[in-house]
């Protein structure tokens, strides 16, 4: 037990020495968004939407782990960044379609104390985001959506006032919350929809224990026994993510807005298959004006950006991580040896599981366009190494469920790495790609997984597919030694 134990820590120590964020999907994961948290990009989403197979849905989470009752000014969106989605459709690595959101803020009530209020000194409860019902409705955000093709920009959002959902304040403020969150879904013509909001995180997992040198509370080193492994209804350890919300813009758009051609292709047809990732910027300039508000000003810059949701998290090494945020997608032929030789991959072999050798070229699936996700692409279409969340539109989506949290590894090919949806298990599929399962699903096969298989607060079957913040006076959060994991006997999480 004891020389075991300590074999563990020691690869663990080995393996904490380079990926600095290994699971976290993209909380907090590289050093300078650590500290610029409103362009923290979360997690990234692209999708066929479930109920319209000719339209695709993405989603950008940004803004780690809101605490619901964090007044009194909750978590606006940042006026100050360029929230963006971009497409590749021509397998150069280079977006041809992108997506730009931009947020003001405005104080209605400048004598109030708190962003939001009713339900009280004659303030009726906040209601509706605009006129009757939304006086309490102090802190309001609206926004504007950009679309930028072939060098042409294209107001998508023009003729129309977008409002951001606000938090969720709780019950005597906002009494019919789902109410709120179904106004701040807009139709902006052409099949085109928009939301933006505070919503619950979707993302889950055990982060505690993945964080304690990969101290799992089940199963030996994270490997899952079979019979948890099919449950992709319960969990079996504490969500660290529930119970906390982020800051989503979620966009839906008809496929032919995104393919080179403007045509919906059959899933063998290269056509099919686009290249996505979200990005946040700020301008280069700030002037700092006290007493009157900063001002920015000049160029954009990149602060982040995100495609597959393991690239920078459990690949990049922590010394490149914000070169890369900074950089763009064609250049990351710069980082494939982090790819090629997943370090990663040595601790799961220093552990005991079995794990592919080096070059890793089977992970080159998810930067460059290759079979199975892009079975038309050819030897000479696979573009330059790219982290790009890569999703052939012409596959179908697989039914809500019969949807499967391990994605594209249990035959449910609409999901990860064939794209990414809220309910996909970027935890569990990302070990196991980086073990090596895609090589050989028998001998480098292994369980690898945290027990936490889904989003305790669930998910939507169609647009907007987030599910509304949790109550700033209600919610509760998921931790060990307490009452969440339905997979447990009694309830309870395993702290163990
Ligand atoms: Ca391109
Ligand atoms: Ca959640
Ligand atoms: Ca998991």
């Amino acid at each position: 037990m004891k020389p075991l134990k300590s074999m563990v820590a020691l690869a663990m120590t080995l393996l904490l020495l380079a990926p600095a964020n290994l699971f976290a999907s993209s909380h907090r994961e590289a050093p300078i968004t650590a500290l610029d948290r409103t362009a923290d990009i979360t997690d990234w989403y692209a999708f066929v939407s479930y109920d319209h197979p000719d339209r695709v849905t993405m989603i950008l989470n940004v803004d780690p782990f809101l605490e619901p009752s964090n007044g009194p000014n909750y978590f606006p969106f940042d006026p100050n960044v360029l929230y963006e989605m971009k497409v590749d459709n021509n397998q150069d690595g280079v977006e041809d379609v992108t997506f730009q959101f931009r947020f003001n803020t405005e104080i209605r009530q400048p004598g109030l104390f708190t962003g939001f209020v009713g339900g009280i000194a004659g303030i009726p409860p906040i209601t509706s985001l605009s006129g009757q019902g939304s006086a309490g409705l102090s802190l309001r955000q609206t926004y504007s959506v950009v679309m930028v093709k072939n060098g042409q920009a294209t107001c998508l959002s023009c003729g129309q006032t977008l409002y951001a959902v606000p938090s969720n304040v709780g019950p005597r403020t906002m009494p019919d919350y789902q109410s709120l969150f179904n106004q701040g879904i807009y139709s902006l013509g052409n099949n085109v929809r928009v939301f933006a909001g505070t919503v619950d995180d979707p993302f889950y997992i055990d982060l505690g224990a993945a964080f304690d040198s990969l101290n799992f509370r089940m199963g030996v080193g994270g490997v899952l026994p079979p019979a948890e492994d099919a449950d992709d209804t319960h969990n079996y350890a504490p969500d660290a993510v529930a119970g906390f919300n982020v800051n989503s813009i979620v966009l839906e758009v008809p496929i032919t807005m995104l393919t080179v051609d403007g045509k919906i292709h059959p899933p063998t047809d290269k056509q099919a298959v686009i290249g996505t990732y979200g990005s946040t910027s700020r301008h280069k300039l700030t002037v700092r004006r006290s007493p009157f508000p900063e001002k920015d000003s000049g160029a954009f810059q990149q602060i982040q950006r995100e495609g597959n949701p393991l690239i920078n998290e459990l690949i990049i090494g922590t010394g490149s991580k914000d070169r890369f945020s900074m950089d763009d997608p064609k250049n990351d032929s710069q980082f494939a040896n982090f790819v090629l030789n997943p370090l990663l991959a040595t601790v799961f072999g220093s552990l005991g599981i079995p794990v592919a050798p080096p070059p890793r070229t089977d992970l080159l699936l998810l930067v460059q366009y290759e079979p199975p996700i892009c079975p038309g692409c050819g030897a000479g279409d696979a573009g330059p190494v790219a982290d790009l969340l890569r999703l052939n539109t012409g596959i179908p989506p697989t039914a809500v469920a019969s949807q499967k949290r391990m994605g594209f590894l249990a035959g449910d090919s609409a999901g990860f790495p064939n794209g990414r949806r809220p309910i996909d298990d970027v935890v569990d599929i990302a070990s196991r790609a980086v073990a090596g399962i895609l090589v050989d699903s028998t001998k480098y096969g292994t369980a690898i997984g945290d027990g936490v298989q889904l989003n305790p607060e669930g998910y939507g079957s169609t647009f907007p597919y987030v599910m509304p913040a949790n109550s700033g006076r209600d919610s509760v959060h998921i931790g060990p030694g307490q009452a969440g994991c339905t997979g447990q006997s009694n309830g309870i999480c395993p702290v163990q």
